[in-house]
């Protein structure tokens, strides 16, 4: 089999959704560490303009191929290694699948991505306390909505499907680690909170936590 080479940042939650689906496929791979703020950030180097144009983590090389996007690489590992499987069963479970994950992937995370908040810094000096404030704000408006979707569905059980992880616990878990980070009340999301313990219990959703990835500071 061609090898599988994520280029990664240990705190990128893109980057740590893959891990997570990576892990659950139980496939191999290697991690090339792309420091996203060294020297103003490694993602905007020549070198990485061929991995990705985008100047963005993760980038999965497959064989000689590189393929971009954490969602279109998750549906891209479930394509080519259907079990354990990352969408539910039915149509109608993929829909809802798909749309918890995109509720994280395109309608919170991007709007609290490093560049955004860079360039607030940079543009307006907009300062930490504002910053960290947006972020916030974006996280709890996005939380409050996946947790009335998780909320008394027939489909939620132990996970955001069912009681196995699929797509939306991949893109969950990485939301909460930012959630935690910038200070957001977990009490207020109770399903959300419960579901991530259960994702954490698990050894693929450990190993790829920020804190145990190679190129994550050493306390
Ligand atoms: N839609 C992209 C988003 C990727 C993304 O935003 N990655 C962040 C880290 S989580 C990044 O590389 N940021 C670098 C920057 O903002 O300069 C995906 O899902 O792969």
């Amino acid at each position: 089999m061609d090898k599988l080479c994520l280029f990664s940042y240990w705190r990128s939650s893109a980057a740590y959704r893959v891990r997570i689906g990576l892990n659950l496929k139980g496939l191999a791979y290697d991690i090339m560490p792309v420091h996203l703020l060294r020297d103003g950030g490694e993602q905007h180097a020549e070198s990485f303009r061929e991995a990705n144009p985008q100047r963005l983590v993760p980038v999965l090389q497959h064989g000689q191929r590189m393929l971009r996007q954490s969602m279109a690489i998750l549906e891209y590992l479930d394509e080519m290694w259907p079990e354990p499987p990352l969408l539910p069963a039915t149509a109608r479970d993929r829909q809802r699948g798909r749309a918890l994950s995109q509720a994280i992937a395109c309608d919170v995370h991007p709007l609290n991505n490093l560049r955004v908040l860079q360039y607030f810094e940079r543009e307006w000096g907009v300062p930490q306390a504002e910053r960290d404030e947006w972020v916030r704000h974006w996280i709890e408006e996005g939380f409050a909505a996946f947790e009335a979707m998780l909320d008394g569905h027939p489909s939620t059980g132990r996970f955001c499907d069912g009681d196995t992880p699929t797509m939306a616990d991949c893109c969950l878990v990485p939301q909460v680690y930012n959630a935690r980070r910038f200070g957001v009340d977990m009490a207020k999301y109770p399903a959300i909170a419960r579901i991530e313990q259960a994702c954490l219990a698990l050894p693929e959703f450990e190993a790829a936590l920020p804190e145990n990835q190679p190129d994550a500071p050493r306390p």
